[in-house]
């Protein structure tokens, strides 16, 4: 295993680029690249990825554990608050270089990549730069026999070296909501991107260092997840705490592995989210809300709806005005501000979502929109495209209204009472999020409390303050993130009882 510092990670240089891992502050390389990172608008190689062995894994989690000793791990509250600062400041002077690095490895519209992905993700540490100096912790003065009393207080200690496994639909978004709190509260982390879009993982690296963030602090170590990186990471000893969001089999395999040494897991896992749309909706704004939501991301979204219960008196017109507007997405070129439709990830991941749309056929769906692979003019021709697809028809009981697909597709139901459509959505093994469309808002309350799931939106979707619980119930995860919240995985409490 060499370790000699390559280039910083280059995006588009002509040449094609090599993605490193970043240790102890500087870009690290294996012996030699392992695998290629493809554009899913084109399927042509954005770059060159290095796997992390277990011997480089070990290198970074050494190189955290180091870093908790060093001057981090000495910081006051608000010198971590101002560094992180420094950070969101750093990601926002190079947005471009962010929102096109981005772009490259996930397909997606620039637009969604310029509105979401890269403000969220320098948000994320302003959000968490200002939580921790709010933090707080209870104290009591108790009684003692001898009268004198004593003083009892928890203190928030961080946890120590947190790896931090990371998914590809929302990368630099989600990497950064979990490594964000986990340094405000002065751990360091060892991150797994995914396979899929390692780069803005690896650039994050650079802004780290001109913020300030002392080397070892934040390590990325490339490669894959099975049997490679992520499991050497996961199932390293000297890893205190693991976080994780990804798909549910895979969470199940971390929990396993963090089993061995009894260390605390946060899983953000996968969904097969309902929106319920009454006939008191507003309906223009149920549509753009469940446009927005089957298709943003190409229907990547974890928080996505690929169930959609419709009152029976609009059905009919609701399902035909989804219709149209899906017909009105734009799909070609993500670096075209007029694009609202980008690729799957991979070639793999559109054979699965194209099993479904073949499952569904065979299950006897009314296909009312799409269910095939669009032609598209070259360069998109070689990309990973796919029809927004609706369909209606099928029962409860069938494939693609019980299993996630993670594309641009929806089954539409209709409902006749509260009842029967709260049966409905509860009738799932996940509970990550709903959308209830309706003008009754006791009728919206009521639901809220009823439907089993982390998160419920109300004539709204993917709207949050990022100071509340965000997390699932059944297998959509385990733990809640965000605010407060965060700051409970992300420390441990230590009880001092001082004697008078
Ligand atoms: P995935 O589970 O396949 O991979 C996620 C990460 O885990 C990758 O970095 C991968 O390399 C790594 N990994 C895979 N197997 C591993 C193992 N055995 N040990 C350690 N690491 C391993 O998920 P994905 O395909 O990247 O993402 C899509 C899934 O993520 C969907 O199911 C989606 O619903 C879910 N998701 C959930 C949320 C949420 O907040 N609940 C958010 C985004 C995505
Ligand atoms: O907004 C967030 O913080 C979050 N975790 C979103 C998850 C989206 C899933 O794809």
């Amino acid at each position: 295993m060499t370790s000699a510092a390559l280039a910083a990670p280059t995006v588009h240089t002509g040449k094609t680029a090599e993605v490193a891992h970043f240790i102890d502050g500087r870009a690290v390389s294996s012996a030699k690249p392992s695998f290629e990172n493809r554009n899913p608008a084109t399927g042509e190689v954005v770059s060159l990825v290095h796997e992390a062995d277990a011997a480089l894994v070990d290198d970074a989690v050494q190189a955290a554990r180091r870093a908790l000793k060093g001057p981090w791990g000495k910081m006051s509250d608000q010198e971590r608050s101002a560094i992180l600062r420094k950070v969101a400041d750093g990601i926002t002077r190079r947005f471009d270089e962010f929102v096109r690095a981005e772009v490259l490895d996930t397909g997606k519209p620039v637009s969604l990549a310029s509105h979401l992905d890269i403000p969220r993700g320098a948000a994320n540490f302003n959000v968490f730069a200002d939580q921790i100096l709010t933090a707080s912790t209870e104290t009591f003065r108790m009684a003692t026999p001898d009268g004198a009393g004593a003083l009892n207080y928890a203190i928030r200690v961080p946890r120590g070296v947190i790896a931090v496994v990371c998914p590809w639909n929302l990368p630099l978004l989600l990497m950064t909501w979990k490594v964000a709190p986990a340094l405000a509260c002065g751990n360091t982390v060892v991150v797994k991107p995914s396979e899929e879009t390692p780069t803005t993982a690896a650039l994050l690296g650079q802004i780290m260092n001109e913020a300030g963030i002392p080397p070892g602090v934040y390590n990325v170590v490339q490669g894959l997840g099975p049997n490679s990186t992520g499991e050497f990471l996961t199932r390293h000893p000297e890893v205190d705490g693991i976080t994780f969001t990804g798909e549910t089999r895979t969470g199940e395999a971390i929990m396993a592995a963090a089993s061995k040494g009894v260390r605390p897991v946060s899983l953000e896992l996968g969904g097969k989210n309902a929106a319920m749309v009454f006939a008191d909706c507003d309906l223009d704004k149920a549509i753009e809300g469940t446009m927005r939501s089957v298709f943003a991301n190409c229907g990547q979204v974890c928080l996505g709806t690929e169930r959609v219960y419709v009152e029976r008196p609009i059905f009919d017109s609701f399902v035909e005005r989804l219709k149209s507007a899906a017909q009105g997405l734009k799909m070609g070129d993500p670096f075209d501000k007029t694009t609202n439709l980008g690729p799957l990830i991979s070639a793999e991941h559109r054979n699965k979502v194209m099993s479904y749309y073949e499952r569904a056929k065979a299950e006897g769906a009314r296909i009312v929109l799409g269910g095939g692979i669009p032609k598209l003019a070259a360069p998109q021709s070689g990309g990973y495209f796919i029809e927004p697809t609706i369909w209606t028809g099928l029962p409860e009981t069938s494939t693609v209204v019980r299993e996630e697909i993670f594309g641009p597709c929806c089954h539409i139901t209709p409902f006749d009472s509260e009842d029967e459509v709260a049966d409905r959505v509860n009738d799932s093994p996940y509970g990550l999020a709903t959308a209830i469309w309706t003008n009754n808002l006791t009728r919206a309350h009521r639901l809220s409390a009823r439907i089993d799931v982390g998160i419920v939106w109300v004539n709204s979707w993917f709207l949050r303050d990022l100071r509340t619980p965000f997390g699932g119930s059944k297998q959509s995860g385990v733990g809640r993130e965000g605010g407060v919240h965060s700051m409970e995985f992300y420390t441990e409490l230590r009880n001092v009882c001082v004697k008078l």
